[in-house]
């Protein structure tokens, strides 16, 4: 059994109450939800935390370190400069996967660019919900070959 922590930035607390035409209808705690029961499957456990705040996801990554064998980050609009949590980030061992609900790159060029890709172990985009199973199956996959 691993712990891993699933982190989610600014804005994503307010999931399936607008804008449902890029992020559809599910909620934060639905996304949650969906995570820990995939993760479940592995039998692994999730430890979930969002935050609007930039210093709070820092420490969070902080608290990982040493507690949790992966993270699953949707960091959110922080994802495109938010160089204090890439450089968490870099401080973590284990797996990382960025994951994100919509397909930054196909839309506006200041999505196009994450300063969290070059610490992630890899990147998920575009595939709604599902790429949260996509990043647990990555992340049982990486633990057991580790
Ligand atoms: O597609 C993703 O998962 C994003 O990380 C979502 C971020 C966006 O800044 C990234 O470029 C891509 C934005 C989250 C905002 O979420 C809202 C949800 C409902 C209503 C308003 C905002």
């Amino acid at each position: 059994m691993a712990l891993i922590t699933l982190l989610h930035g600014p804005n994503l607390n307010l999931l399936g109450q607008r804008e449902p035409h890029i992020y559809g209808t599910a909620t934060l705690d639905d996304y949650v939800a969906y995570t820990i029961t995939a993760a479940q499957e592995y039998g692994h456990e999730v430890h979930a935390f969002q935050s609007n705040h930039e210093g709070q996801l820092v420490d969070a990554i902080h608290a990982a370190r040493g507690a949790s064998e992966a993270i699953i980050i949707n960091p959110g609009a922080f994802t495109h400069y938010a160089w204090s949590i890439h450089d968490a980030l870099a401080a973590f061992n284990g797996p990382i996967v960025e994951v994100h609900i919509s397909n930054p790159n196909a839309r506006e060029p200041w999505r196009h660019t994450s300063v969290i890709a070059p610490v992630s172990t890899g990147s998920i985009m575009g595939f709604g919900m599902l790429g949260y199973r996509l990043a647990v199956e990555v992340v049982a996959a990486k633990l057991s070959s580790a």
